[in-house]
């Protein structure tokens, strides 16, 4: 009898229980989300052109200047860790077309140059790092070869090209990224012909069989280009990912009616992406260290401050949009002392910055819970650092509001939000008040949430109660996070 009661009283639960909200547009794979949850690396320059002195290679560099003293793979990756970043991709090869692990498609590689006697294997030892470390290893092939000979002809792309990223693929996964350049045809050496090469770059790449290999061999990597079509170029190297920045986005050619390709797109739109952008495409955000991608002496006094850092964490990764940033080992093979110092006062920031969530623990009150149960949709899912348990509300509901009540005031500058994107992206405004003087006082605004959005305030605010509005969206809320941080000090 007891029972039977105990089943009319869950009856209407069951009945109406809420189903999760229908996904929202396009929707990340499984390889994107982790691109996401990774969301800041750093990308590895050392090659023929680190000797030059130049920035591109010509591509007729004798393999025997690649001679470093002391290389370090373990230095480079331990820096970058200690920078708070948690990959790297090695630019296996650049456009001087010198690879940097022993390939059996060209001889311009590091076997013929005298590191190691010609054993050497310089993305071996970076996967070994990474793997000592615990980061996470991607790989840069420039598709742009100014040593080939065939570079131009249908053979570079099939019995070049591709079989080197067969290679890289097949020995040294796994891959959480496979880097993909837009700069692509122009003059070079190209096995003693010294003329300048240009290539059709809708079609020449055949990209649709180029990305079909980098499916096959690692599947859980995200291919990055300026076309994607996993993640695409954000549209300059300065850090800067739009204040409004969508995960959606449609490639378009700078000519109509032509076919968009990498190094062939109307890049300014990937600022900021599009709203109603066809494609899951996240931005990713590349930015040197220094000045330059690699290592120039003369650029030692111009390392990026562990400031300016800080800002570009917030123009890219606080926008949803992946920071790459730009490390550049000098001739001995390791970074230099500038270089390590501004990654570790940066990485020591933000570690400490973002220890302590101060709405851990709060009350947080919902206008709305997704048919009223809490115990799925509610609002102790912003707080549990799980990015997808969320707070949702009911279908027809798009806008609403959550109150924190943290118990006591708490002084805070950065402020944290991330959708549970496995949904897709559905809040396109918020804004964000705080409790003073006994009256609720606008202290934020911002747009397209996503996967992560850090709203850094000019100045700190103290305050006990706070209140985040969804003021616009285009399907019901899953928001999975709210945080309340402070800003450490460089220590
Ligand atoms: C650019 C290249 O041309 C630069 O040399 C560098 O590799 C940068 C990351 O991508 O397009």
């Amino acid at each position: 009898m007891k029972s039977l009661f105990a089943l009319l009283l869950l009856l209407p639960s069951l009945i109406f229980a809420q189903p999760a909200p229908k996904p929202f547009g396009p929707l990340p794979s499984k390889g994107q989300l982790n691109w996401q949850e990774i969301g800041m690396y750093c990308i590895v320059h050392w090659s023929t052109a680190t000797y030059t002195d130049k920035e591109w290679g010509y591509g007729d560099e004798d393999p025997k200047i690649v001679n470093p003293s002391n290389f370090s793979a373990m230095q480079i990756v331990a820096a970058a860790k200690a920078g708070g970043f948690k990959g790297i991709i090695v630019v296996a090869k650049h456009h001087d077309g010198f690879c940097l692990w022993p390939t059996k498609t060209t001889d311009h590689n590091i076997s013929k140059s005298p590191y190691k006697n010609g054993k050497g294997d310089i993305v071996r030892e970076y996967r070994q790092a990474c793997d000592k470390l615990g980061m996470k290893m991607g790989v840069y092939c420039s598709p742009w070869d100014r040593n080939s000979a065939l570079y131009g002809k249908p053979e570079y792309v099939t019995e070049v090209y591709r079989k080197q990223l067969q290679e890289l693929y097949t020995n040294y996964g796994p891959l959480f990224i496979t880097w993909h350049d837009g700069a692509n045809g122009g003059d070079g050496y190209y096995g003693g012909a010294r003329e300048v090469r240009k290539i059709d770059r809708s079609n020449y790449y055949g990209w649709d069989t180029t990305w079909g290999i980098a499916r096959k061999l690692q599947p859980n990597a995200v291919i990055f280009g300026d076309v994607g079509p996993d993640v695409r170029w954000v549209g300059n190297e300065e850090g800067k990912a739009g204040e409004t920045c969508w995960a959606t986005y449609t490639p378009h050619a700078p000519e109509p009616g032509k076919k968009p390709g990498n190094g062939f797109v109307k890049d300014a739109e990937g600022t900021e992406g599009q709203r109603d952008g066809k494609y899951w495409m996240p931005a990713e955000c590349d930015v040197a260290l220094r000045p330059g991608w690699f290592y120039h002496k003369r650029q030692d006094d111009s390392v990026k401050t562990p400031e300016k850092l800080l800002d570009l964490f917030y123009s890219s990764y606080g926008r949803g949009a992946a920071f790459d940033l730009g490390l550049s080992p000098d001739k001995t093979g390791q970074l230099s002392a500038n270089d390590v110092a501004s990654l570790k006062t940066f990485g020591n920031i933000i570690k400490n910055t973002f220890a302590k969530n101060l709405a851990q623990g709060a009350t947080i009150t919902a206008s709305n819970v997704r048919g009223k149960n809490a115990a799925k949709y509610g609002s102790k899912n912003l707080t549990d650092a799980d990015r997808y348990t969320y707070w949702a509300t009911d279908d027809n509901v798009k806008t609403g509001n959550i109150v924190a009540d943290m118990h006591k005031p708490v002084t805070f500058d950065v402020i944290r939000l991330r959708e549970n994107i496995k949904l897709g992206q559905r809040i396109d405004a918020i804004a964000v008040d705080a409790w003073e003087d006994g009256k609720w006082k606008e202290i934020a605004t911002a747009t397209s949430i996503g996967g992560n959005r850090l709203i850094k305030l000019d100045n700190k605010v103290t305050a006990q109660k706070v209140r985040v509005r969804v003021t616009k969206a285009a399907a019901s809320i899953a928001l999975s996070d709210f945080g309340l941080y402070k800003e450490a000090s460089k220590i």
